[in-house]
């Protein structure tokens, strides 16, 4: 099996500790997981947007800082950020409107800038609360000030070690650390300083705060999948809590309906803001039938995820993941 190997990568959490980093993204299942590597590959990453990747040229994109400044600053191009300290990240992105399971979710690793470092340019007016991002595609979200002065609110102009992908905001796109995709604004071209604002989805009924629930999802098998009986079949998935609980301590299985709980294996992970990959080998029961998986994560804080869904607006599912699979005594190669 090819090992893989992972650009290695200082990482400062949500509380500013820095973490002792665990990147052995390898194993001998890989073929067979979901997800199957800690980073995801650029071209698999999720895409959501309100319409088409809007297509920016650098000549003649700027970033300005508006509103409640203390100095005008003219306008920056992306050559003066990129002279700017860079800071490497990795970070794991989810939509806030998803079904539970189906998550669009994704890890990647970032460079870019501390956003505070850009606003410290232009200098912040006492009355200010929020931070607006006023994007290219005509989309619009503040976040409060605390969070955009924190250390690890980047703005990010490459991922996976490539420019920024259009469709992921080429020049540059927010990576606001706890926070759904909603959050995380794509092609920026103006951030705005003010007392307050009402975003694009908060308008829509959708939580302004925007946290990330605990969650955990089973990537395979998948819905209605067809298996062996007694083989051996590996039960694998993800699980995020985007560091509110201190990251994830442990991942469990049932097939009993919760009754009975199985450790899986978290075989690749790093910092609480990047999910954990589990893996867990199922030895699939001799007779015939249908089953359902259940799995469910405990944080390092002592809290495990309880069972009822709430559907999505305005916070995203939380609950438990499930799956249902039927236990056959021949595979059908027709369907
Ligand atoms: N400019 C802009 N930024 C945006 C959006 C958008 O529609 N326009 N969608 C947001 C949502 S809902 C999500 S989940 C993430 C998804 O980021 P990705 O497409 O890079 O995975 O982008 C966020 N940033
Ligand atoms: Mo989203």
């Amino acid at each position: 099996m090819k090992r893989r190997t992972f650009i290695k990568l200082s990482v400062i959490s949500a509380a500013g500790i820095v973490l002792p980093l665990q990147l052995e993204a390898q194993t001998d299942d890989a073929p067979l997981l979901k997800p199957r590597t800690l980073i995801t590959p650029n071209e698999e990453f999720y895409i959501l947007q309100l319409d088409e990747s809007v297509e920016l040229d650098e000549a003649s994109w700027r970033l300005a800082i508006t509103g409640l400044v203390e100095r005008q600053i003219k306008p920056l191009t992306l050559e003066e950020i990129k002279t700017m300290e860079a800071v490497e990240v990795m970070r794991t992105l989810k939509c806030i409107g998803d079904p539970i399971g189906e998550e669009q979710m994704g890890n990647a690793a970032w460079k870019g800038v501390r956003l505070r470092d850009l606003i410290q340019k232009a200098g912040v007016k006492e009355n200010t609360k929020v931070v607006v991002f006023q994007c290219a595609d005509s989309y619009h979200t503040a976040i409060p000030l605390e969070d955009a002065m924190h250390e690890d609110t980047i703005l990010a102009y490459q991922m996976n070690g490539e420019t920024l992908p259009k469709e992921h905001g080429y020049p540059v796109r927010l990576l606001n650390p706890g926070h759904y995709g909603t959050k995380n604004p794509k092609w920026i071209v103006n951030i705005q300083l003010a007392e307050k604002h009402e975003s694009y989805w908060e308008k829509r009924g959708w939580d302004p705060v925007a946290n990330v629930k605990l969650a955990t999802v089973i990537g395979t098998p998948s819905q209605e999948e067809e298996i062996l009986v007694g083989t051996d079949f590996v039960v694998s998935g993800a699980a995020f809590d985007a560091g509110h609980h201190g990251g994830i301590k442990k991942v469990e299985v049932s097939i009993d309906y919760g009754e009975t709980w199985q450790e899986t294996e978290i075989w690749a992970k790093d910092t609480p803001l990047a999910w954990v990959l589990w893996k867990w080998k199922w030895q699939v029961p001799k007779e015939k039938g249908p089953i359902e998986i259940y799995a469910r994560a405990t944080t390092n804080s002592g809290v495990t995820q309880e069972e009822m869904g709430i559907k999505a607006k305005p916070v995203d599912a939380v609950g438990y993941h499930t799956v249902d699979v039927k236990i056959v005594d021949e595979l059908e190669q027709t369907n």
